[in-house]
């Protein structure tokens, strides 16, 4: 059961990743962060899917020039939302009830996460084993930190905020590196299986859920891309 109640006004259409045909949500970490939040919170919300590569241009006078996913509209004063980072401190000051931490006020933990891992899956040749270290590295500082809480999540028994980022961002580096580049989470970062798999139990990851295909056909697509360009 979602803490978000099926019946409750919506306060905000979120536009998120996803395919409006299949009525299937995508593989956007950024929407998903967003969403987890919401949830989390729960704060009502309707979830509106966007083709990534079809994104409308009306989307850039709303969003200072971007044309990004996810962003959103708040129904109640017709104010326009975009870009995560700035989204999740702005629900955290407008919906106190249930408090998650803003990001910039709790400890930073694997914040370079991403970046790593974009590294990882770029690397060529003889800087692969120094970006894998890199990679390690950032997953380390997240093993270390979920051992010291009281667990399952790095906000202890509930998520917060830097779970809600690293939640998704972690579903993406597990998948995405053994697609690209078959490789898969040493042992030795033992707290990270349990970690996802205490999300996957929570009805805010339920709600939010996209397939592993979807994650392993992203990335196989943003390669080539980047391989091409
Ligand atoms: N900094 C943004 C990043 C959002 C982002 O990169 N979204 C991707 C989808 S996962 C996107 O909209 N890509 C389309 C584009 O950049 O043209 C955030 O945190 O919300």
């Amino acid at each position: 059961m979602s803490i978000v109640s099926p019946n409750a006004k919506p306060l905000y259409d979120l536009y998120v990743k996803g395919s409006p045909e299949k009525g299937e949500l995508g593989d956007c970490p950024f929407s998903h962060r967003t969403m987890l939040t919401l949830e989390e919170k729960g704060v009502p919300y309707n979830k509106l899917l966007l083709d990534e590569s079809n994104i409308p241009e009306w989307v850039k006078d709303v969003c200072e020039g971007q044309k990004q996913i996810p962003f959103a509209l708040e129904l109640e004063t017709g104010k326009w939302l975009h870009d995560s980072d700035k989204m999740i401190p702005y629900f955290e000051e407008k919906f106190p009830q249930k408090k998650l931490g803003r990001p910039d006020e709790l400890p930073s933990v694997g914040g370079s996460l991403f970046p790593a891992f974009m590294g990882f899956l770029q690397a060529q040749g003889g800087e692969q084993s120094e970006k894998e270290q890199a990679l390690v590295s950032q997953l380390r500082e997240i093993n270390d930190a979920l051992a010291q809480s009281d667990g399952p999540f790095l906000g202890g028994k509930e998520p917060d905020s830097n779970d809600c980022k690293l939640g998704p961002q972690l579903k993406h580096v597990l998948i995405g590196s053994k697609t690209i580049k078959g490789w898969t989470l040493p042992s030795e970062l033992d707290k990270i299986p349990g970690y996802l798999a205490a999300w996957e139990k929570r009805p805010s990851w339920e709600n939010t859920y996209y397939t592993e295909k979807y994650v392993q056909d992203g990335w196989q697509v943003k390669m080539q891309k980047m391989a091409s360009s």
